[in-house]
């Protein structure tokens, strides 16, 4: 047998994930003279990517040339309270009949019957946010964004403005390292070989994390604290400071304001008191300060983590104004690092068709979409795209519960037959990342990517774009942005004269596929102040701790954390059999040995969680990773593959964070009632 003809192209993975790899896919001609993606790895060339994949995305051909994969145009034929029936229709037939019935609710409801929903299935500027200008036309609520990041970005705003972040190849000067609710080995991969070479050269890491991840495991230490008081950590910790002298007084004078307010805040944290709402001893915290406070440079990588809970907000903002005090943002590897999207100095005006946002447009926060999707909220039509929200959306159930309304026109644009796209009126099947030309930015690195649809649609898969401009069409959509190629968009995202863009073209970003900001060799955002009205960093007012209003209590005891599993990414790959096989074949629920005796619990037997909001079954693994009153369940799998085919999601509550209107998927309390299998 001869091989089949194969060739190797450049693509940026598309996925919502710090690392934004540059990868080498393999393309493969089949017998019926179609190509497609056989293997894929990184480009060994690339500086960030340094020739790996995670174990994730390794996977990714799987996924593209799924047996289950929606390939044509679905239209349900039955209720969608019962297993779905599909019937194939043509792309004109089902456009039409959307656009109609789109038509039939603007009229009646006005555009606030229909809501958009989105998140970042694709990270690509034109499939994952531009397509949002159709809806921005039409005058349809918009979507705050806020599943993800909203807590982080505005903590991090309120302290230093514009979000810059330590570039990941200077951490090897680092020589104190810590990974401070994040589980990077998992979340943020191509850190780790930094990582490595710093703790070669000497550095110690330490994992500030509720409970004992990957990444706890692979650091020197790991401080097991308890779930939500971050805020008092780092309190503690700038008590010490303070109390030490560790702290720069040049730099603080220089490029801070506010040092009284925190210095006044943080006098009450004394080790002692720091060691009763943290959990931790008061000698690891005292040490822990010492390693802050005397080791330079001092590089925190914070995750999203710490942000998930009712503070997560002033949580994390307290962990970020550490380097402030210390002064390791004027030394190469020193600082933190959080998201490092503010260094793509882009023209967003009309990205997405920004323009279009009315000060009298409605918000709707995509939190609370359960919410929104109640009969008397009045929506009449919601266009799902690069989102799974039957599985991630907080209060799962009300969701779907909302999606199975006979009322409610319910598009789902997938590449995936998800848990959503079965609650959908239409599936419209949307492109890879493979097949569709886009640009792409990166949160954890200084890289812009960009990729040719160097494959075929199979079938009579599309991408995003051209469905929302085949709708746009038919509506009657004379706002010329919803129109854009991608060609147009680039000319116009690059065009914003910052010097970070300085010699990137449309051309050269094509010819080359992988190209770095224009940013000095020594890059130091924060040496001298930051990007907030003062031109300072903003220490005031002082973060405070302050416990949930969900505290724990004798109904519900013990605090649920539901982090990203190490082999899917967020519910994409739950699709594929080895990687559910991988992360254990079904979704466990972490117990302490001690909360499992407290609970009647066995290790292999089966708990009901209970929360206010539902309920779930799940396995139990008996194991001391977690801590007494905290139990963890990774990955937000497909409900499919849980015994009794629920989301973690039916647990979590639509709370909103105490900044930026985000998420609170750890802050779930629980019981844990023992069950038969
Ligand atoms: N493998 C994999 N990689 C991913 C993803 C994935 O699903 N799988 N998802 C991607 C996405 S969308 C995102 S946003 C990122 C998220 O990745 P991260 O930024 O790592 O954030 P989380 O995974 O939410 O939380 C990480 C850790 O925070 C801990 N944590 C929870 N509560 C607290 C607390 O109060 N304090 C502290 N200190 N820690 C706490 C959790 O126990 C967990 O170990 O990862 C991205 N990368
Ligand atoms: N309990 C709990 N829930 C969580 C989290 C948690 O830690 N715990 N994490 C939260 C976080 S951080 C996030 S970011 C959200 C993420 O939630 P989502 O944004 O929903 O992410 P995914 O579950 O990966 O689903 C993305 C979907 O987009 C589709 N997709 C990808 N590319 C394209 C494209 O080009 N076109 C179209 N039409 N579709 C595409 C994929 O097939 C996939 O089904 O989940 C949140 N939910
Ligand atoms: S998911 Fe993240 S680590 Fe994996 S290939 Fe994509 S960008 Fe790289
Ligand atoms: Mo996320």
């Amino acid at each position: 047998m001869t091989a089949l003809p194969a060739r190797d192209v450049l693509l940026t993975c598309p996925l919502d994930c710090p690392d934004a790899c540059r990868l080498k896919v393999t393309l493969t001609r089949g017998e019926d003279s179609q190509e497609r993606m056989t293997k894929l790895t990184g480009d060994p060339a690339h500086p960030i990517t340094r020739g790996f994949a995670c174990a994730k995305t390794v996977h990714y051909p799987a996924r593209a040339n799924h047996p289950e994969r929606p390939l044509y145009p679905l239209k349900r034929l039955n209720a969608k309270t019962e297993a779905p029936v599909w019937g194939r229709v043509s792309w004109d037939e089902a456009l039409d009949d959307i656009a109609a019935r789109l038509r039939q609710v603007l009229d009646t409801r006005g555009p606030q019957g229909l809501l958009r929903y989105n998140y970042a299935g694709t990270m690509g500027l034109m499939e994952g946010t531009h397509v949002h200008a159709l809806f921005r036309a039409l005058g349809a609520p918009e979507l705050d964004e806020t599943i993800c990041a909203t807590a982080g970005s505005e903590a991090w705003a309120m302290g230093y403005g514009t979000r810059y972040a330590v570039d990941p190849r200077d951490v090897a000067h680092a020589r104190l390292i810590v990974l401070w609710g994040i589980n990077s080995l998992s979340t943020n991969s191509h850190l780790t070989p930094h990582l490595t070479a710093a703790r070669k050269a000497g550095a110690r890491i330490i994992a500030v994390d509720p409970y004992r991840n990957r990444t706890a495991a692979y650091a020197d230490e790991h401080l097991k604290l308890k779930p939500g008081t971050d805020a008092a950590l780092a309190l503690g910790v700038m008590h010490e400071l303070f109390a030490h002298g560790w702290t720069d007084a040049e730099y603080i004078a220089e490029a801070t304001v506010g040092i009284e307010d925190v210095q006044q805040a943080a006098a009450e944290w004394t080790p002692a008191r720091t060691a009763e709402v943290t959990g931790l001893d008061a000698d690891v915290i005292r040490a822990f300060a010492q390693a802050i406070g005397t080791t330079r440079p001092t590089y925190i990588r914070v995750g999203y983590g710490m942000t998930r809970h009712e503070h997560g907000g002033t949580n994390l903002r307290a962990v970020t104004l550490l380097p402030a005090l210390t002064g390791d943002w004027r030394h190469r590897g020193g600082g933190c690092a959080l998201s490092a999207s503010g260094a793509f100095k882009l023209n967003r005006t009309r990205l997405g068709g920004a323009h279009l946002i009315r000060p009298d447009t409605p918000h709707v926060n995509m939190n609370e979409y359960a919410r929104a999707l109640h009969p008397e909220a009045g929506l009449g039509a919601t266009v799902i795209y690069n989102c799974n929200p039957a599985v991630v959306a907080p209060d799962a159930g009300r969701v779907r519960a909302g999606l199975q309304r006979g009322d409610l026109l319910v598009v789902v644009l997938e590449q995936a037959m998800t848990e959503t796209a079965q609650l959908a009126d239409y599936v419209l099947p949307a492109t890879t990342f493979a097949e569709h030309p886009d640009l792409y930015t990166s949160y954890g690195h200084h890289f812009l990517g960009y990729n040719h649809a160097e494959l075929a649609a199979p079938g009579e898969a599309r991408p995003n774009s051209w469905v929302m401009q085949q709708l746009a069409r038919r509506l009657g959509v004379t706002e010329p942005s919803v129109y854009w190629t991608v060609d147009d968009l680039l000319a116009e995202v690059l065009n914003s004269g910052h010097p970070h863009l300085a010699g990137i073209t449309p051309e050269r970003l094509k010819a080359e596929g992988s190209v770095p900001l224009s940013l000095p060799d020594l890059f130091l955002p924060y040496a001298h102040g930051a990007e907030t009205p003062s031109g300072k960093v903003q220490l005031s007012p002082a973060p405070q701790h302050r416990e949930p209003r969900a505290a724990l209590n004798a109904e519900y005891p013990v605090r649920l954390l539901t982090p990203p599993a190490h082999h899917f990414l967020n519910s994409t790959y739950g699709v594929l059999e080895n990687l559910n096989r991988a992360e254990g074949s079904e979704p466990c629920v972490l117990v302490h040995p001690q909360d499992a005796q407290a609970y009647g619990l066995q290790d292999a037997g089966y708990a009901r969680l209970e929360s206010e909001i539902g309920a779930v079954r799940r396995r139990v693994k008996v194991t001391d990773a977690a801590q007494p009153g905290t139990a963890v369940v990774e990955g937000t799998w497909w409900g499919l593959s849980a015994p009794d085919g629920t989301s973690i999601n039916e647990l979590t509550a639509q709370t909103l964070t105490d900044l930026g209107g985000g998420s609170t998927f750890h802050n779930t309390r629980i019981r844990l009632v023992p069950v038969e299998g």
